[in-house]
């Protein structure tokens, strides 16, 4: 064979070569696509972009080290009725196109849960299901490839109860605008809370002590309500209200709209007035503290504004504590507590 020849055979080796190659990337390519299209619990938002969010914005919760349930669990998988596997600190995730979403500016909620075997504070109960939301919006209509931001922040703390003090913030208050948001969670009663010294003064017997971060754990997307991912068949039990939380945005327009009237240095109460005799309440020995939710002008919102004569947030207390009154007893009647001594804020 002469060297032409070879030269030939060689130049027709590399084209073949380079067919195979090129049909190679291309089939990878239809593979990655297809991957990026597959939505699962078909809510229009792909499992590939669900999980990257849900990555981005989770957020780094505080647990009581002493924590009486020890960790949020991980639910037997395929199972209808809540069956804790594991306390492992597993987090589940939600996430779904919000209402205020566009083609141009691509918008979604993300429900991050903490789900324990079980409730042991006051009024104790088995399984506690627990929440905090974000609104999260894409830079451009492309969402894959887009940079996406935290616009507000929710938390549940006593959700539909007396002592209803969930929270709603933006999200560059907290400093959660671009990563998921500090989060604190009262041990026993697992209330959420995004900024400490509310956990401090919260509800009942709220009251974050020895709080250390909860350990990496898994994050898992249950999908939505009807159309369970990950084998989250628990997701609808009758047994707890989770089914009930991922039918409901926490970002309606009311909340919303209170809150962008306040100075961003402010963490809105969800629910002001909801309950006519409404207060955070902390009845710790023979203190008994309570922080005005009246909803109206600071008594709408806690600061979280820092001065050098100290916090907003105390000066806020102070000027309405005076408010509270009567009201005060009529919620403390509500929660059966019953203060030895009422003391004036200092
Ligand atoms: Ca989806
Ligand atoms: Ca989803």
């Amino acid at each position: 064979m002469n060297g032409i020849k070879i030269m030939r055979i060689a130049v027709v080796l590399l084209g073949l070569a380079a067919i195979a190659t090129s049909c190679q990337t291309r089939a990878q390519q239809i593979i990655a696509s297809t991957q990026s299209q597959v939505d699962t619990d078909s809510d229009g938002l792909s499992d590939q972009l669900e999980q990257s969010l849900l990555t981005q914005f989770a957020p780094a919760f505080m647990i009581g080290k002493k924590e009486c349930s020890n960790l949020p669990a991980e639910f037997r998988v395929a199972t209808v009725s809540p069956d804790p596997q594991e306390e492992n600190g597993t987090i589940y995730g939600q996430v779904f196109p919000a209402h205020s979403s566009t083609s141009a500016a691509p918008t979604a909620e993300i429900h991050y849960y903490h789900l324990w075997s079980k409730d042991c504070g006051a009024h104790a109960h088995p399984l506690d299901a627990e929440h905090v939301s974000v609104l999260v919006r894409a830079s451009a209509n492309d969402s894959i490839k887009a940079k996406w931001k935290a616009i507000y922040w929710y938390a549940a703390a006593h959700e539909n109860t007396v002592c209803d003090v969930s929270q709603i913030s933006r999200a560059s208050t907290i400093h959660a605008a671009d990563q998921g948001a500090k989060v604190w969670i009262s041990p026993s009663k697992h209330a959420s809370y995004l900024d400490e010294r509310l956990c401090q003064g919260g509800c009942g017997a709220d009251k974050c002590e020895a709080m250390v971060a909860l350990p990496p754990g898994k994050l898992i997307n249950l999908g939505e309500p009807g159309a369970p991912m990950n084998g989250s068949l628990f997701a609808e039990s009758k047994q707890w209200p989770l089914a009930k939380k991922m039918r409901e945005s926490n970002f309606p327009d009311e909340p919303v709209a209170r809150l962008e009237e306040l100075p961003d240095t402010e963490i809105a109460w969800f629910n002001p007035g909801r309950h006519p005799a409404q207060g955070v309440i902390s009845a710790s020995g023979s203190t008994y503290n309570a922080l005005s939710t009246s909803g109206q002008n600071t008594s709408a919102a806690i600061s979280v504004a820092q001065d050098s004569t100290g916090t907003a947030l105390e000066k806020s207390y102070n000027s309405t504590v005076h408010a509270l009154g009567a009201s005060t007893r009529k919620v403390a009647k509500a929660l059966h507590v019953t203060p030895t001594e009422e003391k004036k804020p200092e």
